[in-house]
């Protein structure tokens, strides 16, 4: 009979398998001419290798893990509505970046998170472009090819580097909201350091994982943009919150993660955000 602990590793490892293959596929395909649809406008952008990935995944971990549940951003765009209960679900975005990987912009990564009674036990974020494999596994710490990373100390909002995103849609109550957040962390008294858009949701927290950047936050982003990469987060010392400072609802379509408490706390009052259908 294995342990708990035997069989999250074995799960662990099956993730980096996949995420490894599946990196093989993104960095083939990255530099050739793509097929490339549109989802909900005309900036919601889809390849056949997203489609691809997402299906490769699912099968692969299917076929070990016949009794688990899975959740992934293609799926759901084909109609299958997440249903997140308490069985070990897997929570995959075949490709974060997709914009990215259509541009030939190296920031895309593949996301493959495990939850388990709906707590994130495992995270693996992958950029095949630049070979960065990101893990965690739940109390264990959080790691960049192997080696262990942690996350900004500095508490000081203007002291920060920010990261954030413009999002897919161009709606302009949404823009809008965007551009007001950005203005005011951007304007005195915060004047944060700077400001960063690098068009994945799960390597823009990795890089708060990393120490790169102190904060990241967004709203528009769904459950498969920040499963993975929020227990990478956690594991690295830093906190995944709603940019209102409330817990975190992996389903509420908004994060903030941040290299501390203190630090998210300065930022959540300056932030607003849409409120937008649940995952
Ligand atoms: P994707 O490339 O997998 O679609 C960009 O804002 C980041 O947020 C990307 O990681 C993108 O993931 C994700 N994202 C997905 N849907 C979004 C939405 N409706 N609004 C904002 N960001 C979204
Ligand atoms: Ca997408
Ligand atoms: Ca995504
Ligand atoms: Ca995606």
């Amino acid at each position: 009979l294995q342990t708990a602990e035997q069989e999250i590793q074995e799960y662990f490892d099956a993730a980096v398998d996949i995420a490894r293959k599946a990196g093989h596929v993104v960095f083939e395909a990255f530099h050739k001419e793509k097929n490339i649809d549109t989802k909900s406008c005309g900036t919601d952008l889809v390849t056949e290798t997203d489609k691809y990935i997402e299906e490769l995944i699912i099968r692969t971990l299917r076929e070990k893990f016949p009794s688990h549940s899975f959740i992934g951003e293609e799926s759901a765009s084909a109609g299958k509505k997440s249903v997140f209960t308490n069985n070990p679900t897997w929570i995959i975005d075949p490709i974060d970046g997709t914009t990215n990987f259509v541009h030939r912009y190296p920031m895309v990564a593949i996301c493959i998170g495990l939850a388990i009674n709906k707590q994130m036990e495992v995270g693996i974020v992958f950029n095949p472009i630049k070979d960065q494999m990101f893990t965690a596994r739940r109390g264990t710490g959080a790691f960049c090819n192997g080696k262990q990373i942690h996350c900004s100390s500095v508490t000081d909002l203007s002291k920060a580097l920010v990261i954030t995103e413009l999002g897919s849609s161009r709606d302009p109550e949404i823009v809008n909201v965007v551009m007001s957040n950005l203005r005011r962390l951007a304007e005195k008294p915060i004047a944060v350091h700077s400001i960063r858009l690098q068009g994945s949701a799960a390597l823009n927290m990795c890089s708060v994982a990393s120490g790169e950047a102190e904060l990241y936050y967004e709203c528009g982003i769904h459950v498969w943009d920040i499963a993975a990469a929020g227990i990478i987060v956690e594991e690295a010392g830093g906190v995944t919150l709603d940019p209102s400072g409330k817990p975190l609802d992996l389903l509420a379509r908004r994060i903030l993660a941040a290299g501390n408490k203190e630090l998210a706390d300065q930022v959540s009052q300056y932030l607003d955000c849409i409120d937008l259908p649940r995952d």
